[in-house]
């Protein structure tokens, strides 16, 4: 593992249309996270947070007509970020990113997939992020950031750092998936994206799932692997603090489980932790735990 780690906080909200995943950074540093990765023994650089800029108007009238909410500033902030996580993997460290919702994976795989020739991805979600304006059920950027990547939707979402696509849709691994809208399901069939739902996550267990997914990416033959996990991927009665809680989901357990063996794998090239609501959360739950699991993948043990 890469014992280099800097942090970049994204307080974006306008992927969604709630308010308070802006705080997530905050939330998440206020739950130790620097503390706790110190004892680690990382070397730590924390870049701060990014300036995310107001939405305006003409803004407004995009979304309209594109089924596209804050979609000029949703791409500003994401440009910015591809450019501070291009940076980081340049300097040859370890991208820690901390949300804001989902819509900063684009921002982060543009940053880091120019790096590699091969990327591979974990998408930890109760969600799959596969639409675009055209199948959405809500015109928030935050469930379409996968989409994007493969270089589906708006051009202003997929050529995010000047290229595309940032991943093959073959190299990504959702798992947790439960709410999965039409279009996605269309997509994920067309393009034989792997899915680990729920379903096969109770007939398997976590622990057969995760090494299913290791291996898959394996066999794909990546040469480097990107975690994004969504905390909504837990389930809502131990994660209250997401915009989208679904329930059935993961307990902590199963997900301190699956950092460990993404740990162990010794294949984690990069990560981040999305769509922490401190408004929304009890006693910031929520954020203690996204802390509680990057302790589980950067390798906190018992023993
Ligand atoms: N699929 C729904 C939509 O596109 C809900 C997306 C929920 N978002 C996230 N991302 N939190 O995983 O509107
Ligand atoms: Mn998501
Ligand atoms: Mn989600
Ligand atoms: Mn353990």
């Amino acid at each position: 593992m890469n014992r280099k780690l800097s942090i970049i906080g994204v307080p974006m909200d306008l992927g969604q249309n709630r308010r308070g995943v802006d705080m997530g950074p905050s939330a998440i540093r206020y739950a130790g996270v620097i503390e706790r990765l110190e004892q680690l023994k990382y070397d730590i650089e924390d870049l701060g947070d990014l300036v995310i800029s107001k939405p305006s108007e003409e803004t407004e009238e995009t979304s309209e007509k594109e089924n596209l909410r804050n979609l000029k500033e949703v791409r500003e902030g994401n440009v910015a970020l591809a450019q501070k996580v291009d940076d980081v993997v340049q300097e040859g460290r370890f991208p820690l990113v901390l949300g804001g919702d989902h819509s900063i994976a684009m921002g982060t795989l543009a940053g880091i997939s120019k790096h590699y020739g091969n990327l591979g991805v974990i998408w930890y979600d109760a969600h799959t992020d596969l639409n675009s304006g055209e199948t959405s059920p809500s015109g928030n950027i935050h469930g379409m950031p996968l989409a994007a990547s493969i270089g589906i939707g708006n051009e202003s979402l997929t050529d995010i750092h000047g290229y595309q696509p940032k991943l093959k849709p073959e190299n990504i691994v959702v798992i947790g998936a439960r709410s999965v809208d039409e279009g996605e399901r269309e997509l994920i069939r067309e393009k034989g994206i792997k899915v680990f739902s729920m379903h096969e996550v109770d007939r398997l267990g976590m622990s057969q799932v995760m090494q299913d997914a290791l291996d898959y990416l394996e066999s794909r033959k990546v040469d480097g692997v990107h975690l994004s996990l969504d905390l909504d991927s837990l389930d809502p009665e131990e994660a209250p603090g997401v915009g989208t809680p679904v329930m059935g989901g993961f307990s902590y357990r199963e997900s301190h489980l699956a950092m460990e063996m993404l740990h162990d794998s010794e294949r984690i090239t990069s990560a981040e932790f999305v769509e922490v609501n401190p408004i929304l959360d009890e006693k910031n739950k929520t954020a203690s735990m996204a802390v509680g699991l990057m302790g589980s993948l950067l390798g906190e043990k018992l023993t």
